[in-house]
């Protein structure tokens, strides 16, 4: 079944952005750290037009600490925009986010209300709203681990000069490319009503065995590192008493582990995805 998912809040959101970005002076993109390019919604780049664009790598914490400096690299070479990281170690703030708004050179607010906008875009449950409270200090925007928390446009002051907008997670009406949506649904973008957990666990379990086979292995106690993707949930099953009355694999559970485990950090920070013609590392 091919991942699609496009309800009808998010049409209406898409139409919301569309006439706000036309008003706004500046785009923050929050990309999720661990899959940059599946992340970015090739929708607003073509709503953007010639808007700068600051692009947070978000859930830092949760990524390959060292492929998120690999990705800043990739970044950096784009145009008219820049690329900072934050994570619940490294978080983005109000002063750093300031700090690059005048380094990019965008020009200040004018007298017209509306010129000072900074509209946070992004696809759902990358961390816009909690971006947003932290920048104004204070909880103005419901945040959660569920995608589509926020349903409407939130507009906060934050400085003189600008205003920061909250905007709902979007996607595209199609999901052209299956495998960006797998990548989206590992890291929670894509909810259960999108996305089987039966088909996005084994995709992440190919994954997680060519970058993290040893974490695996501690994790679920592994007795041979040569697993295949098949097996692993059979293990998992086992070390975690996932199991039917029957004594057989409760295979629903064990993807579910499978997936908690991983969007939770408890595997480590793993990035899913590499910048175009970069070797995928082992580790
Ligand atoms: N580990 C980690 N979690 C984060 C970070 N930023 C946000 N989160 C969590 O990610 C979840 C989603 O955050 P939100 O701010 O609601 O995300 P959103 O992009 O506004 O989501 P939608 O409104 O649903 O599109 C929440 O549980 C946050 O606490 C981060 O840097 N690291
Ligand atoms: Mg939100």
């Amino acid at each position: 079944m091919p991942i699609s998912w496009y309800p009808g809040h998010m049409h209406k959101a898409r139409k919301e952005l569309g006439l706000l970005l036309r008003g706004a002076r500046l785009v923050i993109e929050v990309l999720d750290a661990r899959i940059p390019a599946a992340s970015a919604n090739p929708l607003l780049a073509s709503m953007r037009g010639d808007l700068p664009l600051i692009r947070v790598l978000n859930k830092s914490d949760l990524a390959d600490s060292e492929m998120t400096a690999v990705w800043q690299a990739y970044f950096a070479d784009f145009q008219n925009s820049a690329c900072l990281r934050s994570g619940r170690d490294e978080l983005l703030d109000r002063n750093r986010l300031l700090k690059q708004i005048n380094r990019l050179g965008v020009p200040p607010a004018g007298k017209v209300p509306q010129s000072g906008r900074i509209a946070i875009t992004g696809i759902p449950n990358v961390g816009k709203s909690s971006l947003l409270n932290r920048c104004i200090g204070r909880k103005l925007a419901r945040t959660g681990n569920t995608p589509s928390i926020t349903r409407e446009q939130q507009f906060a002051r934050f400085t003189g000069e600008w205003t920061l907008v909250d905007t709902p997670g979007m996607l595209r009406p199609r999901l052209e490319d299956q495998n960006a949506a797998l990548l989206m649904a590992c890291v929670g973008s894509i909810g259960a009503a999108g996305a089987d957990n039966m088909e996005v666990a084994p995709f992440l379990a190919e994954i997680l065995l060519e970058r993290r086979r040893e974490r695996l292995a501690e994790r679920y106690r592994l007795e041979n590192i040569d697993i295949s993707a098949e097996s692993l949930f059979d293990r998992i099953a086992v070390s975690r008493g996932a199991l039917r009355k029957t004594g057989l694999a409760d295979y629903d559970k064990a993807a579910d582990i499978l997936l908690q485990d991983f969007r939770n950090g408890r595997l480590g920070g793993i990035t899913l995805e590499n910048p175009p013609n970069r070797e995928i590392r082992h580790s």
